[in-house]
């Protein structure tokens, strides 16, 4: 559309660049006119332009806003985040993405939101997602693979990210097994891995990421403001969704393509540099019962190893995991 070409042009002028209204109407193919008319559109949408006579247009102040035109331009994937459906306020990313997949929706859709009014967990629990302040978004992808293994898909986007974070904000993410990312032992990442297929074959995942972006620590709610934590909140500074979205993309696909030449055991190396719970003593909490133990770490296929007090072991294929300190 016009309005894509437009931000593209602006974005890549460089700072103090200004861009022509001739300029803009020879790459838009309209009238000058034309062009002011789409600026105004742009500003309605709360971009902030500059106009300088003689020299043009530039834009000065982007809106906190996930557009389709800012996540795509400098997006550096080849099928990952590359069809992207964004809402203002939408029930729950997961379960709109869940429609998109069911009708056929391309390997690598992206559905994003500003605002979930009905963010979840795992097992049904809340998962608050206030307005703008963190990434609250589903990604749909169609791996050619038995059912058994989407497990391990929660564990690759554990690790991408957390490379993410880390090359966004230079902290330094932990991972709590199997969907928990924290942050000075605070979560500030929850992972929600949806599948539907037959036995034998996946046909499709939805992976459901929400990330604490720019909370204060007032902006939560009370019953999660002892045990969560932002990403601004820890680096002391503001951080782009955009930039942080971006990087995601890139590392899940890279991981995506590791995954499937190489299976599981590569991204289990990378994994295990981030691990917090391995050797320590922890509860698992499953739907038959707690068991007690040391982790020991996970198998080639991404179960959580646990030896327990008479020493023997546990493989744990899904649970909470609390750390005994
Ligand atoms: P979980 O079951 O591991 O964690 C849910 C628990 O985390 C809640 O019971 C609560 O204690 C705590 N919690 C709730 N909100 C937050 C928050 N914002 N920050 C930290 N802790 C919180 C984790 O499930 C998986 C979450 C996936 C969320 C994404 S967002 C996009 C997509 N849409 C959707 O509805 N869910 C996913």
């Amino acid at each position: 559309s016009i309005r894509k070409k437009l931000v593209n042009a602006l974005l890549s002028a460089s700072d103090d660049e200004y861009l022509s209204g001739q300029n803009l109407a020879d790459v838009l193919g309209c009238s000058r006119t034309a062009v002011w008319k789409h600026i105004e559109d742009l500003r309605k949408l709360g971009y902030e332009v500059e106009a300088v006579k003689k020299k043009g247009y530039r834009i000065i102040r982007k809106p906190n806003q996930l557009s389709e035109e800012e996540i795509l331009f400098g997006l550096r994937t080849s099928f990952i985040g590359r069809n992207i459906i964004h809402y203002e306020t939408v029930d729950s990313t997961q379960i709109e993405a869940k429609k998109f997949a069911r009708n056929q929706a391309p390997e690598g859709t992206l559905v994003i939101a500003e605002e979930q009014t009905q963010g979840r967990g795992r097992m049904a629990r809340e998962w608050h997602s206030s307005k703008k302040k963190g990434i609250w978004m589903s990604l749909i992808i169609r791996p050619k693979l038995p059912l058994e293994k989407a497990p391990q898909f929660t564990l690759l986007t554990a690790i991408a990210v957390a490379k993410a974070i880390e090359e966004v904000t230079q902290l330094r993410p932990e991972i709590k097994w199997p969907n928990d990312i924290l942050l000075d032992g605070k979560k500030v990442t929850g992972i929600l891995t949806e599948v539907q297929g037959e036995p034998d074959h996946i046909n499709y995942l939805v992976i459901g990421i929400g990330i604490n972006v720019n909370h204060t620590q007032d902006d939560f709610p009370e019953d999660v403001r002892d045990i969560a934590t932002s990403l601004s909140i820890q680096a002391n500074n503001s951080v782009s969704r955009v930039a942080l979205i971006q990087s995601i993309m890139q590392y899940f696909e890279e991981y995506y393509q590791l995954y499937v030449e190489q299976g599981f055991v590569p991204l289990k190396q990378i994994w295990e540099k981030y691990a917090i719970s391995i050797g320590k003593e922890i509860i698992a909490r499953t739907v038959s019962g707690n068991i007690y133990g040391k982790a020991i770490g996970i198998t080639d296929e991404g179960v959580l190893k646990l030896a327990d007090n008479q020493g023997n072991i546990q493989l744990i294929y899904s649970a909470d995991i609390d750390i005994c300190t």
